[in-house]
């Protein structure tokens, strides 16, 4: 001991090393635990209603003359309507299991239409349909009314985000 108390210093030297060496074992102790006691991602149900509005249609040149020159033959909406997906993003985590309610208060028909998801939901007029899907892959998922009039203007995006990971 007297050899140790010399080569080390004092007693004070001593007990200072004694603190850090226990400080130090117990922070580890207290990072390990935390670290064990997150557990990985439990996915989700999330659910969104998404509905089809219209933003520019052919009846809307009773009360808006200008869109008569628009929807003419050779104006820029000639053959087209413009409706949109409200709202047209929604976000989840993979692995979630996405509920939607897909609501079309209008009489022209829509689709709900993801490609890369073979999702093909038809939206009848003034109808609301339930639809259930798993995305498994992170990614940004683009969907689309496939009726020829509402391309290109009618269309949003799934953004699924990767899971959490533990910390
Ligand atoms: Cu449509």
């Amino acid at each position: 001991m007297r050899n140790l108390v010399k080569s080390f210093g004092t007693l004070p030297t001593l007990i200072a090393l004694l603190v850090l060496v226990v400080g130090c074992s117990a922070s580890v102790g207290a990072e390990t635990l935390t670290h064990s006691a997150s557990a990985p991602y439990q996915p989700e149900t999330r659910t969104f209603t998404i509905t089809a509005v219209p933003l520019l249609v052919h009846e809307q040149q009773a009360t808006m003359d200008y869109l008569k020159t628009d929807f003419a033959k050779g104006g820029i909406l000639d053959g087209k309507e413009v409706y949109g997906f409200s709202p047209s993003s929604i976000t989840v985590y993979a692995g979630d299991t996405v509920n939607l309610t897909l609501v079309n208060p209008e009489d022209d028909a829509h689709t709900f239409t993801v490609p890369d998801l073979n999702i093909n939901v038809v939206m009848k007029g003034q109808s609301s349909t339930k639809t259930s899907f798993v995305v498994s892959k992170p990614g940004i998922y683009q969907f689309v009314c496939a009726e020829a009039e509402h391309a290109p203007y009618m269309w949003g995006q799934i953004v699924v985000l990767p899971a959490p990971s533990a910390q």
